[in-house]
């Protein structure tokens, strides 16, 4: 039988946490043959300490086959010793009267310890995903704050973004989802998130002729998708949980074990493609093969595209601007 890995989860014992981790020690992210050893990260706050605790009773009381080890931490140092795979999820949200760019420093101090306890100890193959908001910015400062390991390795999760657009075209088209293919979302994980289904298909034909409404594309999926989050908030009082725990695990199954030729969305450090600034952390399509992305290049641009990639990129650089200073 396999080798255990090891995955730490920071933001253990929050509302995604709750819904990821059962997940992934059920072999849902890494494969139904591969053990994994959890290292959990929550704040020494007592109160998060007691609450991840009570987390790891549940989890043993699964007796999951697949579950060789647990550790719950309060310090990254130890939390992501040795870790193979990362996902951090925890972090600070904006408090009553919080400014955007007290948000930012609060996690830019957060995402740089981090960033330095990975580059520290972690396995030097560590994939790492940022789930916690703002999350293209924190994973950003996470890269830049662990020289030594590859940027590769740093990403941000756009998944849940790409899979909401993907519900949305399905209930449009009155198709499966399982039949969309070659969607994908630029940007920043954020309002200003531009969802492109010009490339898409159904069994071959183009989604954009299929549905043949720019209209409907500007006016309602945009705003939508754009908007799912705050509407989920609405309607349920907190923000979302199981979905988002649910593109976590999307991401990571696809980046470590293949996405079998299908696009997806992940946010990763650009290389210049499609002109977006180098190290950017913007979301691209990409094909998953082999335990690495591959972002998928040469499509053609238009007007209305251009510009609705040059606002997500605009946000994401003056984000950037703000904590540029810390790191
Ligand atoms: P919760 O507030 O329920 O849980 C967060 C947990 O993180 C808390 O238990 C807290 O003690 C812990 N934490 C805070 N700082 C930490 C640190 N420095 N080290 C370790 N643990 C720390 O939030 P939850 O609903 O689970 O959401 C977590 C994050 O995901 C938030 O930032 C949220 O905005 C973000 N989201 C990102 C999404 C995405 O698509 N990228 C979508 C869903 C979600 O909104």
């Amino acid at each position: 039988s396999k080798k255990p890995v090891r995955v730490a989860v920071t933001g253990a014992a929050g509302q995604i946490g709750y819904a990821l981790l059962f997940r992934i020690a059920s072999g849902e992210m890494l494969g139904k043959d591969q053990p994994v050893i959890l290292q959990l990260l929550e704040i020494p706050d007592e109160k998060a300490q007691k609450a991840l605790k009570g987390v790891m009773m549940e989890l043993e009381d699964c007796a999951f086959p697949l579950l060789a080890g647990m550790e719950a931490h309060s310090d990254p140092m130890t939390a992501f010793k040795d870790t193979d795979y990362a996902l951090l999820v925890g972090s600070r949200p904006r408090g009553p009267g919080m400014e955007r760019a007290e948000l930012l420093a609060v996690n830019g101090a957060i995402f740089i310890a981090q960033g330095k306890a990975l580059n520290a100890v972690a396995s030097r193959n560590v994939k790492v995903l940022v789930v916690g908001n703002p999350a293209n910015t924190n994973a950003w400062i996470a890269m830049k704050s662990a020289p030594d390991l590859p940027r590769k390795n740093f990403t941000a999760m756009l998944r849940l973004d790409h899979n909401r657009a993907l519900s949305q075209i399905a209930a449009k088209t009155g198709k499966p989802v399982s039949s969309i293919e070659k969607l994908c979302v630029w940007g920043n994980h954020s309002p200003t998130m531009y969802a492109d289904y010009r490339f898409a298909t159904i069994e071959g034909q183009s989604v954009k002729e299929m549905i043949n409404d720019e209209t409907w594309n500007r006016e309602v999926f945009l705003p939508t998708v754009g908007k799912r989050g705050a509407a989920i908030i609405e309607a349920r009082g907190l923000s979302s949980a199981a979905s988002a725990a649910n593109a976590a695990i999307d991401h990571m199954r696809d980046w470590a074990l293949g996405s079998n030729g299908r696009w997806v969305t992940m946010g990763i450090p650009s290389d210049g493609w499609y002109d977006i600034p180098k190290d950017t952390m913007f979301g691209f399509p990409v094909v998953c093969e082999g335990g690495e992305y591959k972002v998928v290049e040469g499509l053609p641009m238009d007007d209305f595209s251009r510009e609705r990639i040059a606002i997500t990129l605009k946000e994401l650089l003056d984000e950037q601007a703000a904590v540029k200073h810390l790191v």
